[in-house]
């Protein structure tokens, strides 16, 4: 992709409605902008961001055997009804009456809709158990939407639900599913910290939050220190609970082994039994022929959010500092010198070779060196290359590591063979 095509509006001013630095970062690299309160467009730089997140998301699920689906954004609120959960629900579900007065709403999330479609075709116990997913859009009419799109109205969550037919069966999954939590935020270069929560509006009771230790966090995490070196196999049963759990009196550890810090809850999980299959009427026949309501839960992932806790994990004064795996692209080449005949051949050589295994951002504006150099520091590719006139004369090109911030040089085939083949 050339920058000069690239639809990345970036700024150096600091928004003064932005408190925490990933909002501010995300707002100056030109990822998102506000349509509303709450409600944000997504620019190119950040939806290439989501789409590798949602990969990594994608392929997780694929290994535990989720299936990926789409419901829908607008839910008839019958469903809701059917459920109980429709006026309980209260202010935060944005509800919406069509031209022949049916009430819809926006799903603010899918429990009910999950429980249809599986009652509208799983009619034996061979159909269990069952996962389906999806990522889509939600809306939640929040009091306080804040920090950008850390807490928004609308956002993207990744939301599966799960069917079994005993508890055991259920249990099961919900450890599958934690598992495979831990292995996807690892994939984006996160160190997840799972703590028992409380189930909220979603209801049951075994659940679990995903948090991302950062000091901007809106929860307060007290867990036992031997968390932060447990295998994935001994995550589950290491001492974790939010502010809300937390009581001083009953803690079963002992106060200077107990880590107190603030985290970005970027997963929810929860079993709630039968609390949607039965007043859904959602059930299939044993091998009796008896009625049998399966045990449900549902697990979701904040896919917007985790842009924005990324962020707040991986920057510095300059800009993000992408992790590799979930960079919008692998590495920029930066072109000091667009009047310069040598430095444009290079750079277009080095950009057709990298291209062909790599995702290349190539600045080829004209403007000043500081704007490019400051440009590619706020938007966090994890490589630069650094084309100019000076260093060209005697051979060489620079590659910045963006993170370390090392600067070596290299020759113009050397820094081709770093990418290529790798
Ligand atoms: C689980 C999947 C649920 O909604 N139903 C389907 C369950 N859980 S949850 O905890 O309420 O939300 C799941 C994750 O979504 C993110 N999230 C948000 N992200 C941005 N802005 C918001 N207002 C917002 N609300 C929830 C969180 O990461 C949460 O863990």
């Amino acid at each position: 992709m050339l920058f000069s095509e690239f639809f990345a509006p970036t700024s150096k001013d600091i928004p003064s409605d932005a408190k925490i630095a990933s909002h501010q970062l995300m707002l100056r690299a030109g990822m998102i902008s506000q349509a509303a309160s709450g409600i944000y467009y997504w620019l190119p730089l950040a939806v290439r961001v989501l789409e590798k997140i949602m990969k990594i998301i994608c392929e997780e699920q694929d290994k535990i055997g989720a299936n990926k689906v789409y419901f829908t954004t607008i839910q008839p609120a019958e469903l809701w009804m059917e459920s109980g959960r429709y006026d309980d629900y209260g202010k935060e579900m944005l509800r919406i009456t069509d031209r022949k007065d049916g009430k819809f709403l926006y799903s603010p999330t899918n429990e009910e809709q999950a429980t249809d479609v599986f009652r509208k075709y799983v009619k034996s116990y061979k159909g269990l158990p069952t996962m389906l997913y999806q990522i889509h859009w939600k809306f939640r009419d929040e009091i306080r939407p804040r920090f950008g799109v850390m807490r928004g109205r609308e956002f993207l969550m990744k939301d599966g639900y799960s069917f079994a037919s005993t508890f055991e069966e259920a249990e099961e999954i919900y450890k599958k599913v934690f598992k495979s939590y831990i292995r996807t935020f690892k994939r984006m270069g996160l160190t997840p910290i799972p703590v028992q929560a409380d189930s909220g509006a979603i209801g049951g009771n075994m659940s679990h939050e995903f948090q991302i230790l950062a000091q901007t966090g809106e929860s307060t995490l007290y867990y036992d220190k031997k968390l932060l070196t447990a295998s994935d196999e001994e995550l589950m049963n290491i001492f974790a609970v939010t502010d809300e759990k937390y009581d001083p009196k009953t803690s079963p550890i002992p106060k200077n082994e107990l880590m107190v810090s603030k985290g970005i809850e970027v997963g929810h999980i929860f079993y709630f039994g039968k609390k949607y299959s039965e007043p859904m009427n959602a059930f299939v026949l044993d091998k009796n022929g008896q009625k049998l309501y399966p045990e449900m839960g549902s697990y979701g992932i904040g896919v917007s959010r985790l842009i924005a806790a990324i962020i707040e994990a991986f920057h510095d004064e300059r800009g993000i500092m992408w992790p590799e795996h979930v960079a919008p692209f692998d590495v920029t080449v930066l072109n000091l010198h667009t009047s310069n005949k040598d430095c444009v051949e290079i750079c277009n050589k080095i950009y057709r070779a990298l291209s062909e295994s790599k995702e290349v951002l190539y600045d080829d504006r004209e403007m000043s060196i500081g704007e490019k150099l400051g440009d590619a520091d706020l938007i966090g590719i994890p490589w630069q290359i650094i084309v100019g006139e000076k260093n060209l004369s005697q051979g060489f090109v620079e590659l910045k590591n963006r993170k370390t911030k090392e600067i070596i040089k290299l020759s113009v085939d050397e820094v081709i063979g770093r990418f290529i083949g790798k």
